[in-house]
C-alpha cells in the first residue's frame, strides 16, 4: 500500500487538469465548488489532510479542518490564501516559484512593447483594411529610446524582467522594503522616490495587506506625463480609479495592465482608455509553464505525504514542523 492511498486531498474550485490528475491517481479526492467548509460534510471535513487550491483560502475555512496539514497552491502569488493564519495554525502552504519566472518576465516584455509601440493596434489597423484604405499607422509617442525603467518588486521575476531590459540598453532601478544584495541597479526606499526618477514603472510586486493600492494618484503623478506604467503583478497594489483619471487626463502617457483588482472584471475607466494595453492576466499562462507549475502542486503534495519534506513551502509557513513519516 502507498502511503498517499489513505490521505484525503480537497480540490476546492478549479485547478490545472495535470494537476487534478497526477492528485486523483495517488490520493482520495473530495471536490467542492469553492473553499467552503459549508460544502463538505463532517466527515469529509474530518478525513481531509491536505488541499491543492488556486482560490481563496481564508482563516475560518483552515480553522474548520482539524487534521488540515498542508495547502499546495498553484501559483507564486499567494495572496488567496491566508498563509500567516495558517502558519500559526501548525499548516504548510506551498507555491509555485522559479518556474514561471522567465514565462512572466517574457510577458512582461511584451506587454511593455505593445504599450509603447501600440502594436496591437497597429494590428488592428491592419487587419481592418485601414493599411490599404488610408496608408501607414500612424508613428507612436511612445518609444523604448531613452527611456529609464523602474522595476517595483526585484525579487526572482522583477530580475528577470531587469534583465531583458538590460539587454535593450535602458538603464535600470528598482524599490522593494530593502535593497537586493549583489545587484548594481540603483535602490530607492520609497515607491514614490522611484517613480519620481524614472518614467518606465514596472509592477511586479505581490499583493498582500503591504502592498494595497500601493501606485496611487501621487506615483503616478510623480511618474509625469512621459510616464508607462506596466503591471504584471496584482492589480490590488493599484488604485484603479486614481490609474484610470491618470490616463484619462495626461497624467502619464500610457499603461499596460496583465492583473486587476477584482478580475475577470475590468473597471470601464480602464475599458475605455485608449492608451492603456489590456491582457487577461496571462503572464504566465502557455502550456509549458502551466504543467510545470500544476506539477509542483503535485509534488509538494507527494514530498510531505510520502518523505515528510517539503518543496517550495511560503515564508509565512516556514517554521512549520515537518511530519515525520
Ligand atoms: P518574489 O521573488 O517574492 O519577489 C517579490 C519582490 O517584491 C521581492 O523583491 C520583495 O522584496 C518585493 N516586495 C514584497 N512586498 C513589498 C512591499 N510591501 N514593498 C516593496 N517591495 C515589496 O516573487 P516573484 O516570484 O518575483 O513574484 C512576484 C509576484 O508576481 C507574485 O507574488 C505574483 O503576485 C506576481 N505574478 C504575476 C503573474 C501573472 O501572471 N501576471 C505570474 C506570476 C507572478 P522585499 O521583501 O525586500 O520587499
Ligand atoms: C497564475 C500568477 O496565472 O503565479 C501567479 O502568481 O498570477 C499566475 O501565474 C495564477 O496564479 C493562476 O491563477
Amino acid at each position: 500500500m502507498a502511503a498517499t492511498d489513505d490521505v484525503t486531498i480537497l480540490i476546492p474550485g478549479k485547478l490545472h487538469p495535470h494537476a487534478v490528475g497526477r492528485i486523483s491517481e495517488a490520493f482520495n479526492v473530495v471536490t467542492a465548488e469553492r473553499a467552503d467548509p459549508t460544502l463538505l460534510s463532517d466527515d469529509e471535513r474530518a478525513r481531509i489532510r491536505g488541499a491543492a487550491v488556486m482560490t481563496r483560502v481564508d482563516a475560518a475555512f483552515i480553522d474548520a479542518l482539524p487534521n488540515l496539514e498542508i495547502v499546495a497552491s498553484f501559483g507564486v502569488g499567494y495572496d488567496h490564501v491566508d498563509a500567516k493564519h495558517a502558519g500559526s495554525a501548525g499548516v504548510m502552504v506551498t507555491n509555485t516559484p522559479d518556474v514561471l519566472t522567465e514565462e512572466v518576465a517574457d510577458t512582461a516584455l511584451g506587454l511593455l512593447l505593445n504599450t509603447v509601440r501600440e502594436l496591437p493596434k497597429a494590428e488592428a489597423w491592419l487587419r481592418a483594411g485601414k493599411w490599404v484604405k488610408d496608408g501607414n499607422y500612424p508613428l507612436t509617442r511612445g518609444t523604448l529610446r531613452g527611456r529609464s525603467v523602474g522595476i517595483f518588486g526585484l525579487g526572482r521575476i522583477g530580475q528577470a524582467i531587469a534583465r531583458r531590459i538590460e539587454a535593450f540598453g535602458l538603464p535600470i532601478s528598482y524599490h522593494n522594503r530593502r535593497p537586493v544584495e549583489g545587484v548594481d541597479y540603483t535602490y530607492y526606499p520609497t515607491l514614490v522616490d522611484l517613480a519620481r526618477n524614472v518614467d518606465t514603472l514596472v509592477s511586479i510586486a505581490p499583493g498582500g495587506a503591504s502592498t494595497e493600492k500601493a501606485i496611487n494618484a501621487e506615483v503616478l503623478a510623480a511618474l509625469g506625463s512621459n510616464g508607462v506604467f506596466v503591471n504584471i503583478g496584482r492589480g490590488s497594489t493599484v488604485d484603479e480609479d486614481a490609474l484610470a483619471k491618470a490616463l484619462a487626463d495626461g497624467t502619464i502617457m500610457a499603461a499596460g495592465l496583465d492583473v486587476f483588482a477584482d478580475e475577470p472584471n475590468v473597471p470601464e475607466g480602464l475599458l475605455k482608455a485608449e492608451n492603456a494595453s489590456l491582457l487577461p492576466h496571462v503572464g504566465s499562462a502557455t502550456v509549458h509553464t502551466r504543467q510545470a507549475m500544476a506539477d509542483l502542486v503535485a509534488d509538494n503534495l507527494f514530498a510531505w505525504f510520502e518523505r515528510g519534506e517539503v518543496m517550495t513551502p511560503v515564508a509565512e509557513t516556514r517554521d512549520v514542523p515537518l511530519p515525520t513519516r
